[in-house]
């Protein structure tokens, strides 16, 4: 059995119908929200607003932004919205420091992102009879549980793979009969590189389609992947802070993703004076859940930047669409879908006694991303042998493995050797061209 939409009543809406109900579940979260989290409610009432105030979805603006440190500020459950009995699912991603950021779920929360999830495959073509190969991490990580929610929401095959260990997952491919793939983009450049190296080709595999994101990815590579892999690849987007994979999706016009808009209300807005755009605008992409329960986020600020946009899609769908992301307004980096923050490398360099000069090389060999931290070593530690410099190398290593969950490899360099900048120290040098 074949179907174009997994709720087509939702998600073919005419456009006015999505407005009324955005305006009804808006309004109910931010009772929601000013009732249950505190933090929220000192917010609205230092700048004398009420529930009530919010009558209509024009009205979100009147709302204050929420930012990556009030999640910081009120870690770990200060933002929760329902008493931890009713949360049965913890996930988390990087903090711009050493601690991470904590989300929550309750079952019902839940049970909305299968379902969105469960959306895009459909929108690309996947149904029951499908055998869906997740192979984005599980784990804290919102990715690998995502997308195994939803393809088993729609009552597909579902190969929970998690990532790693490549030459099990051709074999896995070529043997279970996988027919759509989700993984990072980069990691299926390096799956189809593997494929071809260990002798076999496109034809050896079932897969027809592959949902991929977490990370910036270009058109060229979207091309080389569909030709290597031999299938549609598509965009998926999202961000723990706000549900994780599923926040947006593209459909078979493969023309920027449609926001589930039922459940989550985007806006455009200058990052720096914080004033809405209109569509077709670039700016910061900003959220509001107007469903969740457990961690319900109102205007938050991804510092993503992207452009949204409402057209009269192929696939029928009416929700509005986003472009991929462009860039950010911070020094986040992902990489191989990890996000990393410059300020998590400074505090391990930190604790370890190091000064704060350092650089972050980032580069994309043979579609691997690598990291290398160049660390400036003080005067004294430039006169250790070359074997207690490689022992303390591999410590720093190890410290930021730990931390970050992927390999930094750390080089420890002269003093006064990494250039000083007049203005901003230059932390990142990111030789892969993304944007
Ligand atoms: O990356 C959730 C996800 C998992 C999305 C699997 C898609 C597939 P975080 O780890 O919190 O969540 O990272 C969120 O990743 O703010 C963007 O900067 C970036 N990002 C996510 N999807 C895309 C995409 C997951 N399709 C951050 N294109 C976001 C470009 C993306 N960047």
């Amino acid at each position: 059995m074949s179907y174009r939409y997994y709720e087509s009543e939702l998600e073919t809406m005419p456009v006015s119908d999505i407005k009324d109900l955005q305006i009804e579940r808006l309004k109910k979260q931010v009772a929601h929200v000013y009732s249950n989290v505190p933090y929220y409610k000192n917010l609205m009432d230092e700048i004398s607003l009420k529930p009530s105030d919010i009558k209509g979805v024009n009205d979100l603006h009147k709302l204050p932004f929420t930012y990556k440190k009030d999640l910081r500020e009120t870690y770990p459950y200060g933002l929760f919205a329902v008493p931890m009995r009713d949360v049965i699912r913890l996930h988390a991603s990087s903090g711009t420091t050493g601690k991470q950021i904590v989300v929550g779920y309750t079952k019902e929360d839940l049970d909305v992102w299968d379902e969105i999830v469960a959306r895009q495959l459909v929108a690309v073509g996947a149904d029951v009879d499908d055998i869906i190969h997740v192979a984005y991490g599980y784990g804290l990580f919102t990715g690998g549980l995502g997308l195994h929610g939803g393809a088993q929401r729609l009552g597909a095959s579902t190969i929970p793979v998690s990532s790693g260990n490549t030459k099990r997952q051709i074999t896995i491919l070529q043997d279970f009969g996988s027919t759509v793939l989700c993984c990072t983009p980069s990691y299926a450049a390096f799956l189809s590189e593997t494929l071809y190296t260990m002798g076999l080709t496109k034809d050896d595999i079932h897969l027809k389609a592959g949902i991929f994101g977490a990370e910036a990815w270009t058109d060229q590579m979207r091309r080389d992947i569909e030709e290597s892999l031999g299938i549609k690849a598509y965009d998926i987007y999202g961000l723990t802070e706000i549900m994780g994979p599923g926040v947006a999706y593209e459909c078979s016009a493969q023309s920027g993703m449609h926001v589930n808009e039922d459940h989550f209300i985007i806006e455009t807005i200058d990052p720096d004076t914080g004033e809405v755009l209109p569509e077709g605008s670039q700016g910061e992409l900003v959220f509001s859940c107007i469903t969740k329960q457990a961690f319900p986020l109102l205007r938050y600020r991804t510092r993503d930047i992207g452009v949204i946009f409402r057209e009269t899609c192929s696939c029928g769908r009416t929700f509005i669409k986003m472009s991929k992301p462009r860039g950010r307004t911070d020094d986040m980096i992902i990489i191989r879908g990890v996000n990393v923050f410059p300020s998590q490398i400074e505090a391990v360099l930190m604790e370890h006694g190091y000064p704060s000069h350092y650089q972050i090389i980032v580069d994309r060999i043979n579609n691997i991303d690598t990291m290398n931290v160049n660390v400036e070593m003080s005067l004294e530690q430039f006169s250790d042998t070359v074997r207690v410099l490689e022992g303390k190398e591999q410590e720093l290593t190890d410290a930021l493995k730990s931390l970050l969950g992927i390999t930094a490899r750390v080089h420890l360099v002269a003093p006064r050797t990494i250039v000083r900048s007049e203005g901003k120290a230059i932390r990142v040098i990111d030789n892969r061209k993304l944007f």
